[in-house]
């Protein structure tokens, strides 16, 4: 459908961006900040560790302020678990507490509304060692730690998420450095979507006791959505559509939503004896927890066809956030001729942005908060302290005008926050892969001065922000 003018966007859209706090903060083990699973993890040859990253933790007020300049709305963040407790349970680490005090106060000051990821693949450390999140007390120890956030931010902060891609740390545990899998585990698939189980009951208490704690907040979950396309309309690539579809996205937004497992899924894991175990209150809690509305990370769309591999072989793990997957018997993840790919591989897809939101909103009737979008790209500072990232902002501009596509379509947005704010390390290539529209002074192992310097899609946002995206 082509229209013939396109809606505006709302008037109090949330145009701002995101980070999380493993990739940005840095002062890894400052202040009393217990060790996550990201500070004992095996750092990826050839890319940096995690110690300082874009040093954000002492220079959040120049950060701030470069964020205000551009014109945000909002600033997407997560809390890191071991700043406020240390050890993932038990005591509160008060210069944690006042960290997050502070970066809240900041944003507001220029009027810049916090959305507050609660989760963002940095497990502590010590909770690892007694399992992740395949110990059953995983639920408390996430429930416990959001009442913590609700009772000290609760005053201040609207807006929340709960957990970062859990579909990612179940589909690509071992990339992002997170899965936690027992030493003789017999039943690999039935371990993880256990794990799986735990994180959405855990979500789903956060939920509801956010609404009792602080009726006026509003939170939701953030996995990470992928249209999946049939690589051919044969048949047999629409079923294995389907079940891409089913595996990656609507199994953590049917729960989310509507409190129920997806069936396709449900009926996998029953045919490989890997359906997780229920103890009472998980049905009642998955049902009580209502979103306000469905914040979403969207990178690209996939396209699968038919698996032809044997399904007795072992299922496959593998493929990071956006790549390279099969499931045998199920689907197995193609190229899509019909798109470009970034420098590092992954396929950009504007309209299969247009195409997401239209079928999630057709599916769960609930405002979509965008909590990542971008261009992960090599960039390069000139001697006169310029970058000119003119494919990044080719890359938003692409974006942006199918949000506004969508939502002339009739889908509702409460916002855009894409990846990211300022440069900070990747998942899994360290520094080198850029998302910020700011530039930090640093190389994979050289920490040069984290100066700070406008890259020039800093300027065209700003011009995005003040037209409200009239301006593109
Ligand atoms: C998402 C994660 C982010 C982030 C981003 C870019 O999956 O939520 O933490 O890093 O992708 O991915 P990468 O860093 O692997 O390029």
């Amino acid at each position: 459908m082509k229209h013939k003018r396109l809606k505006p966007f709302p008037k109090d859209f949330l145009w701002g961006a995101s980070s999380s706090a493993y990739q940005v903060e840095g002062a890894s083990l400052e202040d009393g900040k217990g060790p996550s699973c990201q500070d004992v993890k095996e750092i990826p040859e050839g890319t940096s560790d995690l110690k300082v990253c874009a040093d954000q933790y002492h220079r959040y007020k120049e950060d701030i302020a470069l964020m205000a300049e551009m014109g945000f709305k909002s600033y997407r963040f997560s809390i890191a678990w071991t700043r406020i407790l240390p050890k993932g349970t038990g005591e509160v680490n008060p210069k944690g507490i006042e960290y997050y005090n502070n970066l809240i106060n900041e944003c507001l000051k220029y009027g810049i509304e916090p959305i507050i990821t609660m989760f963002h693949f940095d497990m502590p450390a010590t909770l690892d060692e007694r399992g992740s999140w395949g110990n059953p007390d995983s639920v408390q120890w996430f429930v416990d730690f959001a009442r913590i956030l609700y009772e000290n931010y609760g005053d201040r902060v609207k807006y929340w998420l709960t957990i970062n891609e859990q579909n990612v740390l179940t589909l690509s545990g071992p990339v992002i450095g997170t899965l936690h899998l027992p030493e003789n585990c017999t039943n690999v698939l039935k371990e993880i979507y256990q794990q799986n189980h735990h994180m959405l009951v855990a979500q789903a208490k956060a939920m509801v006791l956010c609404h009792e704690m602080l009726p006026n907040a509003k939170i939701g979950p953030a996995p990470n959505i992928s249209l999946v396309y049939p690589a051919t309309c044969k048949p047999e690539d629409v079923i294995a559509a389907q079940n891409f579809n089913a595996i990656r996205n609507w199994l953590y937004l049917d729960m989310a939503v509507y409190g129920i497992y997806n069936a396709i899924v449900w009926s996998w894991l029953e045919e490989n004896d890997a359906t997780p175990t229920f103890v009472p209150g998980d049905k009642e809690a998955m049902k009580n927890a209502h979103p306000d509305f469905i914040g979403f990370n969207y990178y690209n769309t996939a396209t699968v066809a038919a698996s032809d591999l044997d399904a007795a072989e072992e299922t496959a793990l593998m493929g990071d956030q956006q790549s390279g997957r099969e499931m045998a018997g199920i689907f197995k993840q193609v190229d899509n001729p019909n798109l470009p790919k970034t420098e590092f591989g992954w396929e950009i897809d504007p309209v299969g942005f247009r195409a997401t939101t239209r079928e999630m909103y057709s599916r769960y009737h609930l405002p979509l908060l965008v909590t990542e979008n971008g261009l992960g790209a090599y960039d390069t500072l000139t001697e006169d302290g310029k970058v000119h990232d003119a494919y990044r902002i080719h890359y938003y501009q692409d974006h942006i005008r199918q949000i506004q596509e969508s939502i002339s379509d009739g889908t509702e947005f409460l916002g855009y926050n894409p990846w990211s704010a300022i440069d900070l390390i990747s998942t899994h290539e360290g520094m080198v892969k850029r998302y910020g529209f700011i530039y930090v002074d640093r190389d994979e192992f050289d920490l040069k001065t984290l100066d700070r310097f406008r890259k020039d899609s800093f300027y065209w946002y700003k011009k995005v922000i003040a037209s409200n995206g009239e301006d593109l």
